[in-house]
């Protein structure tokens, strides 16, 4: 029955052991060696029971998604679990690790559920932009009630063992050993003449509309743009329409296979491959060891820095936090205390955590105590001299191998690694505000940055829960120099005639989280004007003449913060469009002679998500982004690039370089050279007929 599924019977109990490493996926040698593995129990006069379980670190975490897209060899899963659950003997699903997707099912249509105490049990296939195709949203509704089942399927969130227990979809939890416990199950369960069972034989919970129609809102909140939790929906209201248990079950999986040649689906199948594609850095050998990294220090308590020591608390890292003053310190010590005690406030965070973090933190505002560091985060002010006076400092009081990394956004840490004296130690780690919250992370490697430098700042990106993505030196790396070309396309709309509410409404229609100029007014219109100030000397007239932040905030207006930017805002932060802002292009318009002019949706859409394709393309060019895959997951992860269309370079691919090149020139004729000359490897691909990706 293959390698993947081995087979074997003992005092009566027949075991059935799946070894599919790393994550035993249900690949079609599993499915294949389940088929017969079943059909030999179903022969075998001498085994009256039947346990699952797996081999390695993990139950199997769902169906194979690199068999997806390609012809599915028989057994397909759907059918092979309508098997399982016609067993005429009981079979019992034995789970650990991570039970998920298809995995989940496969225990489902087991008769009988033992756990592992540490067991997860999910349904991640919204995130795939699929559904649960095997039985999921049949059984689940079933097994454990409406609420559940939705809140599961659509979410795409995780429940633990107990959870399951409580929740009627796992029948015992063991602390102990879980092959051990599951063989006293079966033993059991065959001394009481207990047979099979089935979720087929269950009726479905009473229909509860309601629960559909606040599903319905929920997932549009937060799940906007994505056809899969709706579909998802859709497939547990098989349920109702009266048919026979398969007949429900062929349907659901019929809008599966449909879903997985959807371009959502493809998408969200690129951005889980490209997720794991990042962590393998190019140019690293494999042998390259990581520093051990026990202790870390933060050098500058702003909102960045306090939000990088909360996340490096929080994941069980001890910190040395170095503040400028007694006065700082306190400050930042307080704005943590007030972050975690509100999460204790509502629930999220218990006080032992709370308490456990705290402990793992001590202040200072003595830079060498940064001796016991063994990695250091800089995180003061946006100042290339105060920066490289930190560094200076840094490199004399750590011990030699502590890893100093800056968190700059855009300065220039080859000269931070000059300063520091110890350049084969220095490096970036970029995160994004706020720190102890979002998951991407731009570590930058220097020109002169030791190799296992770089794998230990990206194996620490990963120990701290973060997603690590690696980008060379340049202004802004991935994220803030492809935002800049964005911001800047934003304001020479604005100049043309576009009005803010309408280019911020293309963006979100496409699918960000809010448009550029809203984000503006989020992050503060005077840091972005200090941004657009330090890059002066290098503008053109026509990105000095677009001084519409500046215009705002010489008049006092900040964005969000002082109530009136792009948008003026309420008491609850809730925008509406600015009478002064019309009267500020207006005024700017006349001033300098400008014709103002209708623009239409698609010109915004594209002008806005070309300037950054094309700059991606510059920085694949310039080896700034190794991959098109950094640059995917970095503008996804960073500046929520609607994941469903697979970030900036796979979705310029689905079009067509050819097409984004053709409408990139015809913009370099219309907005000239300076801002649409094409990237010459845009250029070379579209020739070539090839995409970023292939
Ligand atoms: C489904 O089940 C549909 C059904 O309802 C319907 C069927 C009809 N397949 O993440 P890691 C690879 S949809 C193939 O770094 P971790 C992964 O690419 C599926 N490969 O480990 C990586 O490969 P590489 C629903 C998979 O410990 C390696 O395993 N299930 C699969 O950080 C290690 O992965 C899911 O969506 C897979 N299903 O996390 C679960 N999963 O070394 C997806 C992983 O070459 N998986 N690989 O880069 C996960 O969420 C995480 O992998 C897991 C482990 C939490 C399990």
């Amino acid at each position: 029955m293959g390698e993947m599924v081995s087979y074997g019977v003992s005092g009566g109990i027949a075991e059935v052991v799946i070894d599919n490493p790393p994550v035993n996926a249900a690949s079609h040698g599993v499915r294949a060696g389940l088929a017969s593995a079943l059909a030999r129990f179903e022969g075998d006069a001498e085994a009256g029971a039947l346990i699952i379980r797996c081999a390695g670190r993990t139950f199997v975490a769902g169906a194979d998604i690199k068999e997806f897209g390609k012809p599915m060899a028989d057994p397909q899963l759907p059918d092979l679990l309508k098997r399982f659950d016609a067993a005429i003997k009981p079979i019992v699903a034995a789970v650990h690790g991570m039970v998920l997707g298809g995995g989940f099912e496969l225990a489902l249509a087991c008769h009988y559920r033992i756990a592992d105490a540490r067991a997860r049990f999910g349904f991640p296939e919204v995130r795939l932009g699929l559904l649960p195709g095997a039985g999921g949203t049949q059984r689940v509704p079933r097994l454990a009630g409406l609420q559940i089942a939705i809140d599961m399927i659509t979410g795409g969130g995780q429940i633990g063992a107990e959870a399951a227990k409580q929740a009627g979809l796992v029948d015992m939890v063991t602390d102990g050993d879980l092959a051990d416990a599951a063989r006293g199950f079966a033993r059991d369960l065959v001394a009481a003449g207990k047979g099979a069972r089935s979720a087929a034989d269950l009726s479905m919970p009473a229909d509860d509309p309601a629960l559909f129609d606040a599903a319905r809102k929920s997932v549009a909140r937060k799940m906007r743009g994505q056809t899969a939790p709706l579909k998802a929906l859709e497939a547990i209201r098989l349920g109702y329409e009266g048919g026979p248990f398969d007949q429900a079950l062929d349907r659901e999986y019929a809008l599966c296979r449909e879903m997985v040649t959807g371009s959502q689906s493809r998408a969200l199948r690129h951005i889980f491959a490209a997720e794991r594609e990042v962590a393998k850095v190019p140019g690293l050998s494999a042998d390259t060891t990581a520093r051990m990294v026990e202790t870390a220090g933060v050098i500058g308590l702003g909102v960045m820095g306090r939000g990088i020591v909360m996340a490096l608390a929080a994941a069980t890292v001890p910190v040395i936090a170095v503040a400028l003053d007694q006065a700082h310190l306190d400050a930042a010590m307080k704005a943590i205390r007030d972050t975690w005690a509100g999460q204790v406030a509502k629930g999220s965070l218990t006080q032992a955590e709370m308490d456990a973090r705290l402990a793992r933190i001590t202040g200072t505002v003595e830079p060498a105590r940064l001796v016991d560091a063994d990695l250091v985060i800089e995180a003061v002010s946006e100042d290339i001299e105060r920066k490289q006076a930190v560094f200076a400092t840094l490199g004399s009081v750590t011990k030699p191998g502590t890893i100093l990394a800056s968190n700059t956004s855009f300065l220039d840490i080859d000269t931070l690694a000059d300063a520091s004296g110890r350049a084969a130690d220095v490096c970036g780690m970029h995160f994004f505000n706020p720190a102890h919250i979002m998951r991407l992370l731009e570590n930058v490697r220097t020109t002169r940055i030791a190799p296992d430098a770089v794998a230990t700042i990206m194996a620490f990106g990963k120990r701290i829960g973060k997603l690590a993505v690696l980008s060379g030196v340049c202004d802004g790396f991935i994220v803030n120099r492809m935002l800049s070309k964005r911001s800047r396309e934003a304001f020479f709309l604005v100049e043309e005639g576009a009005s803010p509410s309408v280019i911020d409404k293309v963006v979100l229609d496409y699918g960000f989280p809010m448009g550029p100029l809203a984000l503006g007014d989020l992050a503060g219109l005077d840091i972005q004007a200090a941004a657009r100030k330090s890059r002066a000397a290098k503008a053109t007239p026509r990105e000095l003449r677009a001084d519409f932040v500046e215009q705002m905030v010489a008049a006092g207006r900040l964005g969000q913060k002082s109530g009136s930017g792009w948008y003026v805002y309420d008491e609850k932060r809730k925008s509406s469009s600015n009478p002064e802002t019309d009267a500020l292009v207006s005024a700017h318009a006349k001033r300098h002679g400008l014709a103002l002019r209708e623009i239409g949706a698609d010109e915004i859409r594209e002008r806005l998500l070309y300037a950054m394709v094309n700059e991606g393309a510059r920085l694949l060019d310039e080896g700034v982004a190794p991959r098109p895959h950094d640059i995917d997951i970095a503008m996804v992860n960073g500046l929520g690039w609607p994941a469903y269309t697979g970030g900036p370079m796979f979705w310029a691919d689905q079009i067509g370089l050819a097409t984004v090149l053709a409408t990139i020139e015809r913009f370099r004729k219309e907005q000239g050279d300076a801002y649409w000359t094409p990237s010459p490897l845009l250029a070379r691909l579209a020739g070539e007929g090839r995409g970023f990706y292939a």
